[in-house]
């Protein structure tokens, strides 16, 4: 029997409330749909079957390089972080896995990580190494680089962190390893380009000979910051090299906010998928850099545009095709289980939209270069609201139809408060 974290009668009451209104909008959108062949039914199924990962740091208030205002009730530790990530899939059920952070994340005894995720019926997604900050007691310092660092002692620290998370993820039935490092210069002549990535490349295959038969290994690259002049791995075909050249386990993880203002990401996704190497992502939604703003709240329609490709390459049958997905948010200013419960909802709202998308009418348009129509068939999706078909997704297996208002009237928020004192500090998430 599954934890509840928050109350199940609570949730019920709330979605009594709505569950008219719901109906007769479900019923409608089905209608508008019928007429243009679509089953809102295929839809809704899918749409409940599709799954995001929520990262452990995301449930801590973030910060900036100016400051961190914590909120109230913020977790102490991952065990208190597992309890706000069961409320964000009880109540959205759309997040039963967990993307974990070592070493924030790091405990004693994963077996006991194991068996409190296990009671709230989540279990684990991606593990995340870090490589970019150090910690207290660590021999070799990561000021100047850590995977393509000129030092090999410092190299072989960094291998070693990463062969741990690997370790730490098979006790908890992860099944894959994220490596994003910080590395790079600040100033022209700092660094020599081709001897740093020849050294990460290196470092990257010893870490890839640990990995198990079934494991995957994720790569992220990031045009900059904390370096501001270059990044050893700044950019997708960079990271499309490293993925080549690592081996069949190894794929490109796109983070939304690691591309300069206006990059083509859609395109980018879908060149990794035509040569099968697109991991996955890490949402988020970014004005001018690496914001990691709640996803879909800038720029929605580049969500739709991403899903979009991915739900063609679903439709193709791709082979190999598997990414996995997982939110890389940082909250500064929001409860951070509600910006990551709407987070979740807005990735399904663009999975959603893809798949409404007339596609054999897209071919033809695009056949017969009919760039107008081409670009109505996408936008005619994009602006149907299928929010009853999300809401509906949540309520047949269990969740809120407003997952905001039912997490609001529980009181959660203020119940955590009182049982965890204050924190400096909690990992906020800036990867
Ligand atoms: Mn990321």
């Amino acid at each position: 029997m599954t934890e509840q974290c928050i109350a199940a009668d609570v949730v019920a009451a709330d979605n009594d409330r709505r569950a008219a209104a719901l109906k007769a909008d479900y019923a409608a959108l089905g209608e508008k749909l019928a007429r243009g062949g679509i089953d809102i039914e295929a839809i809704t199924q899918k749409v409940a079957r599709f799954h995001v990962a929520v990262p452990s740091w995301g449930v801590g208030t973030g910060g900036t390089r100016f400051a961190r205002f914590p909120g109230p009730g913020e977790p102490r530790g991952i065990f208190d972080k597992l309890d706000d990530c069961a409320v964000i899939h009880q109540l959205t059920r759309a997040t039963p896995t967990v993307s974990l952070h070592i070493p924030w994340d790091k405990v004693d005894d994963p077996r006991r990580l194991k068996a409190h995720a296990d009671a709230l019926g989540l279990g684990f997604d991606a593990m995340n190494s870090n490589t970019f900050s150090d910690v207290p007691g660590q021999e070799k310092s990561y000021k100047f680089g850590s995977l393509s660092h000129t030092d090999a002692a410092t190299r072989r620290q960094a291998v070693e962190h990463n062969i741990e998370c690997i370790e730490i993820g098979r006790a908890l039935d992860s099944k894959a390893l994220t490596v994003w490092i910080g590395d790079g210069s600040n100033f022209p002549g700092q660094s020599h380009f081709t001897r740093s990535f020849e050294r990460y490349l290196d470092s990257m295959k010893a870490i890839y000979g640990h990995l198990p038969a079934d494991w995957r290994l994720f790569t992220e690259h990031k045009m900059y910051e904390p370096a501001f002049y270059s990044t050893v791995v700044q950019d997708w075909g960079t990271n499309y090299l490293i993925a080549t050249e690592l081996g069949e386990k190894a794929f490109c993880l796109v983070d939304l906010g690691h591309h300069a203002p206006n990059v083509n990401i859609e395109m980018i996704v879908a060149r990794l998928i035509q040569f099968g190497k697109l991991g996955g992502f890490h949402f988020n939604d970014s004005k001018y850099g690496d914001d990691d703003l709640d996803t879909g709240s800038i720029d929605p329609f580049r969500l739709f545009l991403v899903f979009n490709e991915l739900v063609d390459a679903e439709e193709r049958r791709t082979e190999g095709f598997a990414p996995a997905h997982m939110i890389d948010q940082s909250h500064n200013v929001t409860d951070p289980i509600e910006s990551l419960m709407r987070s979740a909802n807005e990735i399904r709202r663009a999975y959603a939209q893809a798949l409404i998308v007339d596609r054999a009418a897209l071919d033809a348009f695009q056949e017969d270069n009919d760039a107008l129509m081409a670009s109505e068939m996408l936008k005619a999706a994009f602006r149907t609201d299928v929010e009853p078909i999300l809401a509906e997704a949540r309520r047949r297996t269990g969740g809120a139809i407003d997952p905001i208002a039912a997490y609001r009237a529980s009181g959660y928020r203020r119940r955590v408060a009182e049982e965890r004192p204050a924190v400096a500090s909690g990992g906020g998430g800036i990867v």
